[in-house]
C-alpha cells in the first residue's frame, strides 16, 4: 500500500526540538511521508527562543496550494503560526480543503515558548479561537495554553474538566486534550465530543530532555488517528511514545535538549 502523507504547517526551530523539523521526524517514526509549510524561522537553542521571523502570508498560501494540488495530506498538524495575518490564512485554505474532502487536523497552539517569548500576537489568539477552532478536529492545549484560549488564568486546582469544556464549544464537534506535562500528576485530560472525560495516567520522568514535548505528542496523535482512526487509542499511544522518546533522549545542549523521535526506528 502506498505511504500516506501528512502535512505540518508550524515553525522553523532551528535545534530541532520542536517545530517543523520535530515533526516531520515523528512523523517518519511512525511510517508517514512528512511535508512543511513554514510559518515562521525562529532563533533559538536548547536555553530558549531569542528571536523570530515570520514568513509572508501569501507565501503560506502558495506552499499550502501547491502541496495540496501534489501531494494531498491524509491528515494536518498545525503549530506555531505566529500572526493573525497567519491564523487567517490556514483559517481560509482549511476551509478550502474540507468543502472538497476529508482530513483529519489537529491544532497544537503554540501561543508562547517556554522561555516566555509570545510566539502568536494577541489579536491571532482571538482569530485562532473564532476562525481557526471550528475547522480543527482536535485541540492540544497545555493548561497555559488553554488558559490564555479562555482569557483567564488556570491553575492546578482549577476545574479543568469545565474549562475544557468551555474550550470544547468553541469548535464544531471538536476533541480536547489537556497535556499534563505541567500538572501533577502529570496525566492528560480527554474531552471526546458528545462524551465524559477520561484521564490518560502519566508518570513524572527525571529528564532535561523535554524540548518540544507539545510538538511531538500531537504529531503523534495525528499518525495515530490517520492509522487507526480510533480517538482515545491513538491519545493513548501519542502519550506513551512522547514519554519513551524523554526517556531515550541523549542529554544534547545546555538547556531544554530535544527528545529521541526516532525511537522507534532504533
Ligand atoms: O514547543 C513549542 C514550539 C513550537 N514550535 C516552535 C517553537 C516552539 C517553542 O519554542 O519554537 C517553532
Amino acid at each position: 500500500m502506498q505511504r500516506k502523507t501528512l502535512l505540518t504547517i508550524a515553525g522553523f526551530d532551528p535545534s530541532s526540538g520542536a517545530g517543523i523539523t520535530a515533526d516531520l521526524m515523528v512523523f517518519a517514526a511512525h511510517g508517514f511521508f512528512g511535508t512543511s509549510c513554514i510559518t515562521a524561522l525562529t532563533v533559538q537553542n536548547t536555553l530558549g527562543v531569542f528571536a523570530t521571523h515570520v514568513v509572508a502570508p501569501d507565501i503560506v498560501s502558495a506552499t499550502l496550494d501547491c502541496l495540496w494540488s501534489d501531494l494531498p495530506p491524509a491528515g494536518i498538524k498545525i503549530g506555531m503560526l505566529g500572526t493573525a495575518e497567519t491564523v487567517s490564512t490556514v483559517s481560509a485554505f482549511l476551509t478550502r480543503i474540507r468543502s472538497q474532502t476529508t482530513v483529519v487536523v489537529v491544532l497544537d497552539p503554540v501561543l508562547k515558548s517556554s522561555s516566555g517569548k509570545d510566539l502568536l500576537d494577541p489579536i491571532g489568539v482571538d482569530r485562532l479561537r473564532s476562525e481557526l477552532l471550528p475547522q480543527v478536529d482536535w485541540i492540544t492545549p497545555n493548561i497555559h495554553e488553554l488558559g490564555i484560549l479562555l482569557g483567564r488564568q488556570l491553575h492546578s486546582g482549577t476545574d479543568l474538566v469545565a474549562a475544557a469544556s468551555n474550550l470544547q464549544k468553541l469548535g464544531r464537534d471538536l476533541a480536547v486534550v489537556v497535556t499534563g506535562g505541567d500538572l501533577d500528576p502529570p496525566d492528560d485530560l480527554i474531552l471526546l465530543p458528545h462524551s465524559e472525560c477520561t484521564y490518560l495516567h502519566g508518570e513524572r520522568i527525571q529528564t532535561t530532555s523535554t524540548h518540544g514535548t507539545g510538538c511531538a505528542f500531537s504529531s503523534a496523535l495525528l499518525s495515530h488517528l490517520v492509522s487507526s482512526g480510533n480517538p482515545l487509542q491513538s491519545a493513548m499511544e501519542a502519550k506513551s511514545y512522547v514519554a519513551k522518546a524523554m526517556r531515550l533522549a541523549d542529554p544534547i545542549g545546555a538547556g531544554h535538549g530535544p527528545l529521541n523521535h526516532l525511537w522507534p526506528n532504533l
